[in-house]
């Protein structure tokens, strides 16, 4: 087999990258080790930045995000007896989209059949060869355990954090960034219409709490547990319990509405970015390269960022001899990357308590500030709104 660009992962940030590079004639080839039905069942993200809505809609991938998604001004943050909305809006005049990834992974999927994408799923036995030549290559096998080569130009390691590409770039040549945080999320998906219109963030001695949604009819929720927590641990009253006290179910006559809840799962709270994310031909984009913890609403956000600046550094290479943006891709995209994960970094502390009470005193005074201040204000919703796909 032959392509231009190899793609490795078919979640966003593989999908939309040979959906970009289809738009500029680019061929490619995305290989899958799961199967379409389970990637595209995989609950994972909610927000959708301005930057990432604007991008989608400009390749023919807004109509359905806009007919089901929700726009929402802002979201509230919120601590015991004190909730304030934050009106990003208003403070830099942009707005976030609800509309789950699962979505953006179906609708990306529909427009790849559409355009003939060739795709490889159920494979295993991933590898990557001579990726510091200009004649790189990917072994795999494929669903019907054939042994395949698949030569390309160029190969893109969208294969998220457990995937093969990162672990490609030399030793020698590759930094790697992590922290992991002393906590996890609990989150769960419930057939319940949300009791809010907006997200809520939520401080509380107890352990922070997250309001999202999916759609009118299905909410998701997110409470603060220890690493590693056992979720048969946590039944469903327990849970509604927790998130009722920390969200401030009874302030103000607020009340949180349970419902059936149709998917829990535990998901660790961790920061890593991997750097350079280009070696030879080999260009790493989304979570392959980094990762950051949810509280900031950025996974996804920064897959689109990358592949949106990937996607024309690849067709200047391969299209007009032009190694310049190819050459500048890693710098690029990792000064939107450190500045995405500064601030996941900076709400996830804010938000989450820890043991230390005097923690729990700076974060009552950022909450206060955040709250106050419109410049302090601003500055979260830029970050959580309003960033550039290039920085
Ligand atoms: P993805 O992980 O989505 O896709 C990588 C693909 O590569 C996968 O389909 C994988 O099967 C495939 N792959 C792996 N190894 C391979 C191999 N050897 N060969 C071929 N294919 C291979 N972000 C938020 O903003 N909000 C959230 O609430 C949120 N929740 C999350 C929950 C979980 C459990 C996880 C893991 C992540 C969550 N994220 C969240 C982050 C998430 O949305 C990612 O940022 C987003 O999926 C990034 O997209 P990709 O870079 O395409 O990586
Ligand atoms: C979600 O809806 O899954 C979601 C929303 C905001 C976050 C994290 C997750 O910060």
């Amino acid at each position: 087999m032959r392509t231009e660009v190899a793609i490795i992962g078919a979640g966003p940030a593989g999908l939309l990258l040979s959906h970009l590079l289809a738009a500029d004639g680019i061929d490619s080839v995305v290989l899958e080790v799961r199967t379409r039905e389970y990637v595209e069942a995989r609950i994972r993200a909610g927000i959708l930045e301005t930057s990432t809505v604007d991008l989608l809609d400009s390749v023919g991938l807004g109509e359905r995000l806009r007919r089901e998604g929700f726009e929402h001004r802002g979201i509230y943050l919120q601590w015991p007896e004190e909730r304030h909305h934050l009106d990003f809006v208003d403070l830099v005049g942009r707005s976030v989209w609800v509309y789950g990834q699962t979505e953006v992974t179906k609708d990306l999927g529909k427009a790849r059949d559409a355009d003939g994408q060739q795709f490889c799923y159920a494979i295993t036995d991933t590898e990557l060869h001579d990726v510091a030549t200009d004649r790189p290559h990917v072994t795999f096998v494929d669903s019907d355990g054939a042994a395949q080569r698949l030569d390309a130009d160029v190969i893109v390691g969208c294969d998220g954090s457990f995937g093969p590409s990162r672990a490609a770039i030399p030793e020698r040549t590759r930094q790697t960034w992590g922290r992991e945080y002393p906590y996890s999320w609990l989150g769960i998906l419930a057939d319940v219409a949300p009791s809010t219109d907006e997200l809520i963030y939520a401080w509380h001695p107890d352990g922070f709490a997250l309001h999202s949604m999916r759609s009118a009819s299905v909410s998701r929720l997110y409470l603060q547990v220890e690493p590693g927590t056992d979720i048969a641990q946590w039944s469903d009253d327990r849970i509604w319990d927790a998130l009722a006290v920390r969200l401030g179910h009874g302030q103000d006559g607020w009340q949180l509405t349970p419902g059936p809840i149709t998917d829990k799962s535990v998901l660790p709270m961790r920061s890593v970015v991997a750097e350079p994310m280009r070696h030879g031909r080999l260009f790493l984009a989304g979570d392959a390269a980094h990762i950051v913890p949810p509280t900031g609403a950025k996974g996804l956000n920064l897959a689109v960022a990358d592949v949106a600046v990937l996607a024309p550094a690849l067709q200047a290479l391969l299209r007009k001899n032009d190694p310049g943006p190819a050459d500048a891709y890693s710098d690029t995209a990792l000064r939107r990357v450190w500045r995405c994960t500064h601030f996941s970094w900076w709400m996830t502390t804010m938000l989450h308590v820890g043991p230390d009470p005097f923690d729990a005193q700076l974060q009552q005074s950022q909450l206060r500030w955040v709250t106050t201040s419109e410049a302090a204000a601003a500055g979260l919703a830029e970050n959580y709104a309003g960033l550039p796909l290039e920085l």
